[in-house]
């Protein structure tokens, strides 16, 4: 074990003798470890959050707390397990939510939950009709939070803000790749206009904002064994936006039928099967809380989100791979690829889209289920 990790990790107040710390998943912006303890104590995540992208990390970690006790109400209130239906942030043994060591990074700490699954993508109807579930329920156990929050990422998921982002990033051309990637640039361009009439309606408060996870890709959520949604992790981006982003993220990930960085374009695209499971199970939980304006952008919202996927791989690529984790000197043009290719595949299944959603707003929007 890393002296190094094992210094950071005694900072936390932990129980138990930390037995070894080694890392685990794939995100692609923070590093994340388990820390092992003895029997009879738990284990936990630590991560050192990625300061390049989360300028304040003490105000990350609040939200976090907010959001977390919030939630951990809920669960109680419904004679759920705290431990396990909500993630515990677990605090230095000098009471503060996150620890900077002396390079300047920060790091944090949460409960581990143990005996979960994890996907990338739903392999099966039932298995993302479960995660609509728990994204729906995940919103209601939010609606009626309304303490402040920090915008961690300025403009994270505001279109108008990565417009005037990738202008700078056009007019840079700071790794010289703009030339090369004209055919992708001209995707982000030709859909400008579309994109922004959206965003408008959210500037306008014609759709709503609330707090909302942002990051609602298949990957952050932990699935008991029985398949049901246990918890939603990687809280960074918890703040105010349209609540909508979380539906489309969650279509983003769990109806692709391809890797989210497949280099193999006939195996990307939307499976409507999915989709229809998944907007099945969210519409179940949520239908009634959601305006007439969220009911009417709902699948739009796939394609919203979707369409900045591409938008933000592609301004990464060509700002020369300073954003994302990359594995490979193409791997954000390849990742920019295979989200374009889903993106049509949502443009083309549009109207059924719009109509699945009509029928399961029609069938759970008046009757309580
Ligand atoms: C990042 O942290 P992670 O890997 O869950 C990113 C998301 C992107 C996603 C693409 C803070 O998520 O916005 O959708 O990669 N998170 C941040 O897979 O930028
Ligand atoms: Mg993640």
């Amino acid at each position: 074990m890393e002296e190094r990790l094992a210094a950071i990790a005694s900072r936390f107040a932990l129980d138990g003798e930390i037995l070894d710390i080694t890392p685990v998943g794939e995100g692609f912006i923070n590093d994340t470890y388990r820390i092992r303890t003895g029997s009879g104590t738990p284990d936990y995540i630590l991560q050192r959050k990625n300061g390049n992208i989360f300028k304040d990390v003490p105000a990350m970690m609040e939200n976090i707390r907010k959001v977390t006790d919030h939630i951990r109400r809920k669960v109680l209130a419904a004679g759920g397990d705290p431990d396990r239906e909500v993630l515990r942030v677990i605090p230095t043994r000098s009471g503060s939510l996150s620890h900077r060591d002396e390079a300047g990074e920060h790091w944090a700490a949460t409960l581990f939950i143990d005996d979960t699954v994890t996907y990338d993508r739903a392999d099966s109807p039932e298995l993302a009709r479960k995660g609509g579930i728990g994204i729906g329920h995940f919103q209601s156990q939010l609606a009626d939070f309304d303490e402040p929050l920090a915008e961690t990422i300025p403009g994270f998921h505001n279109i108008r803000h990565r417009f005037a982002q990738w202008d700078r990033t056009l007019a840079r051309d700071a790794a010289g790749r703009c030339r090369s990637a004209a055919e992708e640039i001209g995707w982000i361009e030709s859909r400008r206009e579309e994109m922004l009439a959206f965003w408008r309606l959210v500037e306008e408060g014609v759709i709503p904002r609330h707090v909302t996870h942002n990051d609602t890709k298949i990957s952050n959520i932990l699935f008991d064994r029985a398949g049901n949604v246990l918890c939603v992790i990687d809280l960074d981006t918890v703040m105010n936006s349209t609540s909508l982003n979380d539906f489309g993220d969650a279509i983003r990930t769990y109806t692709n039928t391809g890797a989210e960085d497949d280099r193999d374009l006939r195996r990307v695209g939307m499976s409507m099967e999915l989709f229809t499971a998944y907007t099945e199970g969210y519409l179940s939980q949520h239908a009634r809380e959601l305006s007439p304006s969220e009911r009417e952008y709902l699948a739009f919202s796939a394609r919203y989100i979707t369409y900045e996927q591409v938008l933000r791989f592609l301004m990464d690529y060509l700002d020369g791979d300073t954003y994302y984790k990359t594995r490979s000197a193409d791997h954000n043009l390849v990742r920019t690829r295979a989200q374009y290719r889903l993106l049509q595949s949502m443009e083309e299944q549009y109207d059924a889209m719009c109509d699945v959603v009509r029928r399961l707003v029609d069938r759970y929007a008046t009757t309580k289920h």
